[in-house]
């Protein structure tokens, strides 16, 4: 039972970890720091990960990604769970 249960989880998580289902996501810029590489966004719904509207930090994987936009900026991003942190894996302006 336990054995199954742990397949079960894991095909879950290999489901979840498909990056190819997640969708970029309308956000606006509002904090980057790129010592911790992370990144504040107001975002809009994110649809892969069944999230409302709201204001939240994102780690950045990989952290150059942070190089790429400004405070302020209107985004397109991709947000994942990644290790159980809600990560940005791709952004553009
Ligand atoms: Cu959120």
């Amino acid at each position: 039972m336990k054995t199954k249960m742990k397949m079960f989880l894991a095909a879950a998580a290999a489901l979840a970890a498909g990056t190819s289902m997640a969708q970029m996501t309308e956000g606006e810029v509002r904090k980057i720091d790129k010592d911790s590489g992370k990144i504040t966004i107001k975002h809009g719904e994110i649809k892969n990960l069944d999230m409302p509207p709201m204001s939240m930090v994102f780690k950045a994987q990989p952290a150059g990604l942070l190089d790429k936009v400004q405070v302020g900026d209107k985004v397109r991003f991709k947000a994942e769970k990644v290790g159980g942190t809600y990560t940005v894996t791709a952004i553009e302006k």
